[in-house]
């Protein structure tokens, strides 16, 4: 009976481990903008991240908004970076993301990720969406549940993450809240809406010379597009530009006319957007 306990006992302990979930940063903007936080004014027409009331769809609690339009300036530039968190193993980025209205209804927004400090050029991309009240909201100024799986490559790291409202019209505001960053997460587990209805898997190799593939999975039939970049954003190849069956596709892309260096490719879907460095050396 007693041995049967200890059983028991070990493999309760057992399950929790395997089951740990630990909430490592978690923000819901009640308070006011939060110690630790950065907002950053990129394109410098006095507009940023700021607290919000109202946030409609969310039991009008606060919420935090990058609002860029004042009649003026137009595409926003406007960085909200975290506190520097030490990530566990499966970790998982969830938040909130609503567009104010119809009037303006194309938002765009990117998530970041650095290891080495809080300067716009430190972050790298992760995920980056547009934002429309066709594709992506219920309705006007509804949230919606953004659920974004860290690659492990960063496990056990010490991060900044970013969230960055770019590359639109600017002619209107992006809100977020209820931000968590936990460890030990199964997605599927735990019922996270994936929005992604396309990923980018990679290229291999990388480094590369002078062939390389590049892989990446539709979950439905889509039109794609699927562009290689040079590092000052020119582009280099288109490689696809049409509809493609649901699946896992592999490309193979050549540069036997081009120098050493980091290049990008860029897959884009409807309302999503996705881009990967790779380096060539010859
Ligand atoms: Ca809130
Ligand atoms: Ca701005």
């Amino acid at each position: 009976m007693k041995k049967v306990a200890v059983i028991i006992c070990l493999l309760v302990i057992a399950l929790s481990a395997a089951c740990a979930e630990d909430v490592l940063l978690e923000q819901n903007f009640d308070n006011g903008f939060p110690d630790g936080w950065l907002s950053i004014d990129n394109d410098g027409d006095g507009k940023e991240w700021k607290i919000s009331t109202g946030a409609s769809g969310n039991n009008n609690t606060k919420c935090i908004l990058s609002a860029s339009y004042d009649g003026g300036v137009l595409n926003p530039d406007n960085w909200l970076i975290t506190p520097q968190v030490t990530l566990a193993t499966s970790n998982v980025l969830s938040y909130l993301v609503a567009i104010h209205n119809t009037s303006y209804p194309a938002e765009h927004y990117g998530v970041y990720i650095s290891e080495t400090g809080t300067e716009v050029a430190d972050f790298e991309l992760l995920f980056e969406e547009t934002m429309t009240a066709k594709n992506n909201q219920k309705s006007p100024g509804e949230f919606s549940l953004r659920t974004i799986v860290i690659p492990e490559s960063y496990n056990n790291k010490s991060v900044y993450m970013a969230i960055r409202h770019f590359n639109c019209s600017g002619q209107d505001k992006l809100k977020i809240d209820d931000l968590v960053l936990a460890s030990g997460l199964s997605v599927e587990e735990n019922n996270f809406v994936n929005p992604k209805s396309v990923e980018l898997l990679g290229n291999y190799p990388n480094p590369f010379n002078p062939n390389t593939i590049i892989s990446f999975k539709l979950n439905n039939t889509e039109t794609i597009n699927l562009s290689v970049f040079n590092a000052k954003g020119q582009l280099v190849e288109e490689l696809i530009n049409s509809k493609l069956n649901r699946g896992v596709h592999k490309v193979s892309f050549k540069a036997t006319n081009l120098n050493s260096g980091v290049y990008y490719y860029k897959l884009e879907a409807e309302g999503l957007r996705m881009t990967k460095k790779m380096l060539l050396i010859k």
